[in-house]
């Protein structure tokens, strides 16, 4: 059997998670159309016949501004550094930008250490007419000798058969590394707040999505139900008014929505309750960063 880990890395908003849950078929990572929405390294495993594949998704490589964001371009870096592949994604909606050029720079450092080989992942081909595409391999192929290039669709499943033949050809002979019921590392704590956020992502812009955390106060389960309590950080009063809504209409839908998520993921009844808490510059106070699992 083959066994073996791969590094899921890229700018911020290109599909990695996307990617993820698509392979697993199962929603593990959240998902969001703002850049910067995976916040750690999110391990999915995939049991296949002839290989158990480790897919670490991660944050997206970006310059940061804040400690949150040194912390997750630190995740992202130390994720690549221990994996057996790298899938590097890009997006064929748009020309090789500074943001790819930087990814690309980290990976070549990578591999110059001893890193493992680099498929480059053309996402979002469902978006483009091939024709695109093909000028577009032939630019990155300019930058780096990339081991595969293969062009996908993370959401349409496109291509991901011939990926993962590429992959498991790849991998080495191995014992598995995971029990055979284990799918990812994430707690259902975890995947509680980040069900949370997500929500909140789906309905919130501008600076807000980046200001937002959840942290879970309590998680009790009595038999078939889960009592949940959980806060909502943002960084300033006039940001809790936004997500509170007019007559706490917008954070009651939040709930409403997230609570449901968790019914179906977890297969059990919710009893959900959120607060909205300001905690001014919580993005930079590395105790605060430490405590949400940052
Ligand atoms: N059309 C299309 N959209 C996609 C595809 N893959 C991802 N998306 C969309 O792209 C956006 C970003 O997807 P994510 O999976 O959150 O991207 P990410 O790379 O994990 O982003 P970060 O966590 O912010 O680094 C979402 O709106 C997805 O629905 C694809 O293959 N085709
Ligand atoms: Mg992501």
């Amino acid at each position: 059997m083959k066994s073996g880990s791969v590094a899921i890395i890229g700018r911020p908003n290109v599909g990695k998670s996307t990617l993820l849950n698509t392979l697993l078929q199962e929603k593990i990572a959240i998902v969001s159309d703002k850049p910067q929405t995976t916040r750690t390294r999110i391990l999915g495993v995939m049991h296949r016949p002839d290989a158990q594949i480790a897919l670490l998704d991660t944050p997206g490589l970006h310059e940061p501004r804040y400690r949150l964001n040194r912390r997750m371009v630190k995740t992202a870096l130390d994720t690549m550094k221990d994996a057996d592949l790298l899938y590097v994604m890009v997006e064929a909606t748009s020309q090789p930008g500074p943001g790819d050029r930087l990814v690309v720079e980290h990976v070549r450092k990578a591999i110059e250490l001893g890193g493992g080989p680099a498929f480059l992942l053309i996402n979002k081909v469902d978006l483009v007419k091939k024709s695109r595409v093909l000028p577009l391999i032939e630019s990155y192929c300019t930058m780096l000798d990339w081991t595969e290039v293969v062009p996908i669709s993370a959401k349409t499943g496109l291509n991901l058969d011939r990926l993962l033949e590429l992959t498991v050809k790849l991998l080495h002979e191995g014992e598995a590394l995971f029990g055979e019921d284990v799918v990812t590392d994430q707690s259902m704590r975890t995947l509680a707040a980040e069900i949370i956020r997500e929500q909140i992502l789906h309905r919130t812009r501008e600076e807000l999505p980046y200001s937002v955390a959840v942290e879970i106060d309590q998680f009790i389960e009595e038999g078939k139900l889960a009592r949940i309590a959980a806060s909502v950080l943002v960084e300033r009063e006039s940001q809790k008014g936004i997500i509170v809504g007019k007559h706490g209409a917008r954070l009651k839908e939040v709930a409403t929505c997230a609570r449901l998520g968790m019914e179906k993921l977890f297969g059990m009844k919710v009893f959900l309750e959120v607060w909205v808490r300001v905690r001014v510059a919580w993005r930079q106070n590395e105790q605060i960063l430490t405590k949400l699992g940052y």
